[in-house]
């Protein structure tokens, strides 16, 4: 995999002083993406104009899902992820962001880019996390089996009540945040492409980011989503197995010492793909 040098994507640790224009964020968008050719077309072009950066995290796809993105959006940033999960394609793509704020969007067309502009607006209005929800008037869905739906009930249950949180949609990925609140993740990108999952590496990655920013006592603010049901392909997600992984993340987060990443973006010299475009660079 080729890397890119530090000096060239900038200074890391001057980002992390950098004061924030907050009425004009620069917004950041990133998209998980394994073996999304089908759907990508239909996503990156409903994305609104006013972005500052699209990150793509290839998750190591076997069809045509870098290409497409590339061709339906040359300015498109990609990062090959370095493990594998959905959970280590965010960890990734947030070590690369460049903007101020943080749109987690998935690529199968579930997520309506439309909405973005109100998770932003929650931010801008004061919260520190805006955390998208199915179960809140304006919100709904069209992808949720009974099964998933009942599942994701008792973990919500389960997360408020070890937690304190009044989360109404414990697993649902849409969620938007600022850039400064990723030190409160402490996600880990790694350093090297194995072929493996570790722990957080799976779909329990939204319950830990969850976990975290309720431990670490950060404002959330629900925001009404609607999720479309994906438009190709099959979900990645097995409810029973990732059920449990979520369970395990819930009750193991709560009990360990909370962590801390001072500098999440020294990773970004290891991520980044160097054919990415000079023109983000601000
Ligand atoms: N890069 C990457 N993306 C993934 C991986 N697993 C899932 N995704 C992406 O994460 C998003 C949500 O996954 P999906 O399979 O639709 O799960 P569901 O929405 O929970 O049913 C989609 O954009 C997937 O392409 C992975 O291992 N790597
Ligand atoms: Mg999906």
């Amino acid at each position: 995999m080729p890397f890119r040098s530090a000096t060239s994507t900038g200074d890391p640790e001057r980002r992390l002083v950098a004061v924030h224009d907050r009425s004009r964020p620069r917004i950041s968008v990133v998209v998980p993406a394994r073996n999304e050719a089908a759907n990508l077309p239909h996503v990156l072009s409903a994305l609104p104009p006013e972005l500052y950066e699209v990150v793509l995290v290839d998750g190591h796809s076997s069809d045509d899902t870098v290409a497409v993105a590339r061709t339906v959006r040359p300015d498109i940033r990609v990062v090959q992820q370095t493990r594998r999960g959905k959970g280590n394609a965010l960890a990734c793509g947030f070590a690369a962001v460049r903007g101020d704020i943080i749109v987690m969007l998935d690529a199968d067309g579930s997520a309506d880019p439309r909405e973005i502009s109100r998770y932003v607006d929650a931010l801008l209005e004061g919260a520190d996390f805006a955390k998208g929800t199915r179960f809140a008037q304006g919100g709904g869905s069209s992808d949720l089996t009974r099964l998933r739906s009942s599942g994701n009930k008792a973990l919500n249950l389960v997360v408020n009540l070890l937690y304190g949180t009044r989360y109404t949609d414990l697993c649902y990925g849409y969620n938007a945040f600022w850039t400064r609140c990723l030190p409160v993740l402490a996600l880990d990108a790694g350093d090297a492409e194995q072929d493996k999952k570790l722990w957080g590496d799976g779909f329990e990655v939204e319950t830990i980011i969850n976990t975290r920013i309720a431990r670490g006592r950060l404002k959330v603010v629900e925001v009404p989503s609607f999720e479309l049901e994906r438009i190709h392909g099959a979900s990645n997600l097995n409810t029973w197995r990732d059920g449990f992984r979520v369970l395990r993340a819930a009750v193991t987060e709560r009990f360990r010492p909370r962590p801390h990443r001072e500098t999440p973006w020294r990773d970004l010299e290891l991520v980044l793909d160097l054919t990415e475009p000079e023109a983000a660079t601000a």
